[in-house]
């Protein structure tokens, strides 16, 4: 179900457990700023989720409330992650629901990251 992007930080999302180390992942990355893992349902041949540590509902929140650093250290992170994971030269899509239009389902902003084959034009 589509969630609230409005919605007050609930710390039993999934992902919450997820960075607490509460249910494991498939990592691909952590730093201070950020934990990068495998899409449990992937919907390209590469499909990585890009979390900010930081306790933010969505897109919105985490822009509208986190510091310079922790923006500055989520944006590297996600570059980084696409970077060292070889997608720059072939391509890569970057998406970030928000909200009940959206459909973003897991109250935790998350950055998907697409690769590995042509992915076609924007959806509207
Ligand atoms: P959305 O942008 O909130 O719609 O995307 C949620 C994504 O989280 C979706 O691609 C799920 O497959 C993915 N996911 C996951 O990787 N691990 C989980 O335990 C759950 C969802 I629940």
């Amino acid at each position: 179900m589509p969630i609230d992007a409005t919605q007050p930080y609930d710390d039993q999302n999934i992902f919450a457990k997820i960075l607490r180390g509460e249910i494991p992942s498939k990592k691909v990355f952590e730093d201070e700023f950020a934990l990068a893992f495998h899409d449990i349902n992937p919907q390209a041949p590469h499909h990585i989720l890009v979390i900010p540590k930081g306790a933010y509902v969505s897109w919105d929140d985490f822009s509208a409330r986190a510091s310079e650093a922790e923006i500055a250290g989520f944006v590297r992170a996600v570059g980084h992650v696409a970077r060292e994971s070889g997608f720059v030269a072939p391509g890569y899509r970057l998406l970030a629901n928000t909200g009940m239009d959206a459909h973003q389902e897991v109250p935790h902003l998350h950055v998907h990251i697409f690769a590995g084959r042509p992915l076609g034009p924007m959806l509207a």
